[in-house]
């Protein structure tokens, strides 16, 4: 990894697996060129959840969120550019769908709130990035490897 790039953490949450969005979420951010470093396909339990959503813990969707993110399998990833963080929120969309520009995830496919498809560390909470990272992945599941011709990838 060089200097200058950064990990994000980027999950399909349990209805975009359900609906099948798992190949297409992977290929939006390939396209863009951002670089895949770490994906596990699993099932999240309760202490998971609740830490992964702590900040959310006195909001009154709470134990709704933690419900659904628990409700059957996600896709965890990290994806690795430059200033990887903020684009892939900003492919990501808005919290709301319906408040998410079409050509975004959440644009495209998002239904409400809760199934919003996909979760993506917070650009503007310092830090988010690593601390969800290594609460999903040990430090030996993230892949360092050059990519053909890094030229290509942002
Ligand atoms: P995420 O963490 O999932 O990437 O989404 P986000 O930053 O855009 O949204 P955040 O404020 O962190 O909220 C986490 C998830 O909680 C659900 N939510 N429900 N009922 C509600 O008012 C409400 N507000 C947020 C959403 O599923 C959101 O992704
Ligand atoms: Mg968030």
């Amino acid at each position: 990894m060089s200097h200058h790039d950064e990990r994000t953490f980027v999950m399909v949450k349990p209805d975009g697996v359900q609906r099948g969005l798992v190949g297409d979420v992977v290929s939006r951010f390939e396209d863009r060129g951002l670089k895949l470093v770490a994906g596990k396909f699993m099932q999240i339990d309760d202490d998971l959840a609740q830490e992964h959503y702590g900040e959310h813990e006195d909001k009154p969707f709470f134990e709704d969120l933690v419900e659904f993110i628990t409700s059957g399998p996600v896709f965890a990833m990290v994806w690795e550019g430059a200033d990887a963080t903020r684009q892939v929120r900003s492919m990501v969309g808005e919290t709301d769908p319906a408040e998410s520009a079409p050509g975004t995830i959440r644009g495209d496919y998002g239904l409400d709130l809760g199934r919003n498809v996909i979760h993506a560390s917070d650009h503007e909470d310092e830090g988010a990035n690593e601390r969800e990272i290594s609460l999903f992945f040990d430090e030996d599941e993230l892949v360092d490897y050059d990519r053909v011709d890094e030229t290509w990838l942002y």
